[in-house]
This record gives structure tokens, sequence and C-alpha cells, in this order.
């Protein structure tokens, strides 16, 4: 057994990955894989908060397992399955149904972004998603989430929800995860609005630059991207109040790898156009290897299967026997 702390994460497979999911979580994923243990996660139980068509559903659950292959994620030593194969979600989930609060769900941002206007029409998965999500950590006592600053607020539900089950049944049962979330592009915003984040969701295509895209389309789509009519600041300060160009700033410096304040020095006085010239090259020059791949991945849906199957017999074992002392704590009778 690894004495490495262990890291849980995912994505939903509700439609293509996008730079903002690859700077944001899945390029740090491949990162940690050196100093954890790691157990990677197509969340489909999540997609279907929302409608999804069966059909799509399951072409986009192979899809994102192929990205985070592609992006250098190994299944051989890291964890890669889908939700649905691993029953353990779905049941702890139930449990921490009957130990969430609604006071704490009611809180939850992302609920009211989603549900929007139409709240009364969500579906009850939605709302209860950040106790499924604290079961996707728990049922493997993870310690450490690497996330996007978006998911911040579901890792803190988590961790109360670790700690009121400790305290209800009197154990010691569950770490209290934590969040792990890097400092450049931890949130990539929409190419149209930016003051709206990057997501896979919105109907605009042209708001987000796709792992599948080809380079003629990211070009377009950066060439597209809104600006405003001032050049580049020299200093970070000369962002504030500029959200479009903050963000095709910090899309610079999640690729480059570099500080804001190094793209900023870089750029300093810069129209857009020789900006967006550079952004273009740099962001065809990333991704083009992972696009590569991810097509010769998904033409072979069968590996892909194989990966998830492994995957999920592994995790189904970790979790194992977490839920029977889970039970055991509750008072069910399951064994
Ligand atoms: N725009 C973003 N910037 C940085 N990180 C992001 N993440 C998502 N969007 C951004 C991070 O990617 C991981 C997987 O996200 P997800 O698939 O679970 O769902 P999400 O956060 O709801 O992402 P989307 O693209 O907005 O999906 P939809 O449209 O289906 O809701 C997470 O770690 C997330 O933080």
């Amino acid at each position: 057994m690894s004495t490495k702390p262990r890291i849980f994460s995912g994505a939903q497979p509700t439609g293509n990955l996008h730079l903002g999911n690859y700077l944001g979580a899945v390029r740090n994923w491949v990162r940690l894989q050196a100093d954890y243990e790691c157990i990677y996660c197509v969340v489909d139980l999540h997609a279907i908060t929302v409608a999804q068509d069966p059909a799509e559903l399951s072409r986009a659950t192979r899809e994102v397992a192929a990205a985070y292959l592609a992006a250098g994620v190994d299944a051989t030593t890291s964890i890669v399955f889908n939700q649905a194969r691993v029953a353990a979600h779905a049941e702890l989930a139930w449990i921490f149904n009957c130990v969430a609060r609604l006071g704490w769900l009611n809180r939850m941002t992302q609920f009211k972004e989603k549900a929007g206007k139409n709240r009364e029409n969500a579906s009850t998965g939605l709302y209860v998603y950040p106790n499924l999500m604290a079961a996707d950590i728990l049922a493997y006592r993870a310690t450490h989430v690497p996330v996007g600053e978006d998911q911040k607020q579901h890792i803190e539900l988590a961790r109360d929800i670790a700690q009121k089950f400790n305290k209800d049944f009197g154990v010691d049962l569950f770490p209290l995860p934590e969040p792990v979330i890097q400092a450049e592009a931890a949130r990539v915003m929409s190419l149209r609005d930016g003051t709206k984040k990057m997501s896979k969701s919105d109907p605009s295509d042209m708001s987000r630059i796709n792992l599948t895209d080809s380079p003629d389309l990211i070009a377009q789509k950066i060439r597209r991207a809104t600006t405003d009519p001032l050049p580049l600041p020299d200093t970070v300060e000369g962002l504030s109040g500029r959200a479009e160009a903050t963000n095709l700033v910090t899309i610079y410096a999640g690729l480059a790898d570099q500080e804001v304040a190094d793209v900023v020095a870089k750029f300093a006085g810069a129209n857009f156009s020789t900006f967006k010239e550079a952004l273009t090259q740099l962001a065809i020059d990333t991704l083009a290897p992972i696009t590569g791949e991810m097509r010769r991945l998904t033409a072979d849906p069968g590996y892909i299967d194989g990966v998830l199957r492994d995957g999920a017999a592994r995790a189904r074992a970790l979790a194992a026997p977490v839920l029977a002392d889970v039970h055991k704590a509750v008072g069910l009778l399951t064994d």
C-alpha cells in the first residue's frame, strides 16, 4: 500500500474538456502524480444532474478519459475510471444526504448559477451535487483535491460533512480534505465575456478553446476573443478593471507556466493583434500534441473501456473497507 497522501479529482463528461479544465485541473493532476497516490475519475453521475443525451454521454465519458491519458495521466500508477462503475459513490452520497444540512446546500453558489431563474425546475440531483462530490472524495479517504477556484466552496462543504459525520457517530473515520489550487490560471474566463468562467455548457463554442479544436479553430477563436481598445499595460495593476485583457494574459501565463507579471513585462505596450498572435502560437504548440493523442485514443474505444474497467476494479477495492466502516458506524447491517 502507498504511503503517499491520496488525491481524488474528476471532471464531468458534459462535453469536450476545454482550456479551463486543462489549466485549472488536468495539467496539475499530471504533475501531482509524482508526489501523491492519485485517483482521477470521469464523474458521469454528476453530469446527469443536468439533461444529457445518453449516446453523447457515453461518447463524452470515453473522450474525457482519453483527455486525461493524452494530457499525461498514467493509468498504471494512477487510477482512472468512470464514477458509475463504482457503486460506493452513490451509496455514500445517500448517507451524506442525511448528514449535510439544507442550510449548507442553500449557500452553494454553483447551484444558484446553474439553476438560474428556473430554480423550481432544477433536478434535486443538481441541488445535492456537493454531497455526491463529498462522497467521491471521502469514499477513498482522500486528503487532497486538486480543483479550479470554482470548486473551492464544494471542498469546504466536504470538510463540513466529514467533520459532522465523525462527530455525530463518534468516530475518526474521515480526514478533512484540502483543495489544491494552482495560482496561475485557476480561473480561466470565457473568450467572449471576461466576467464569466469558461465552461463546457456555455452555448457559444466561440467562448472556449476545446482540447479537440484544430489549430485553425484555435486561431479563429483567439482572433475573435473580446478585448478592449487599449494596448497591454506595463504593470499588473494596469490590468485592473480590464476583465478580457486579464483573462488573455492569464491564459498566456498558464500556458507558458509563467507569472502574470512576467507576461505583462514581456508584452508591455503591445497591441492586441501582436499579443493574440503570440498567444495563438503558444496555445497551438501546447495543445496540438494532446489533441493528436486524444484522436488516436478515441479511435480505439475498446482500449479506453479496458482502462476504465481496470481503474474501477482498483477503485472498488479501495472504497470497500471505507464503506464497511461507514455502515458499521451508522448501524447499517450490510455484511
Ligand atoms: N474556467 C475554468 N477555469 C479553471 N478551472 C476550471 N475548471 C472548470 N472550469 C474551469 C476545473 O475543471 C475541473 C473539472 O470541472 P468539471 O467538469 O467538474 O465541471 P465545472 O467546474 O462545472 O466545469 P465546466 O466546464 O463549467 O462544466 P459545465 O459547463 O458542465 O458545468 C474542476 O476542477 C474545475 O474546477
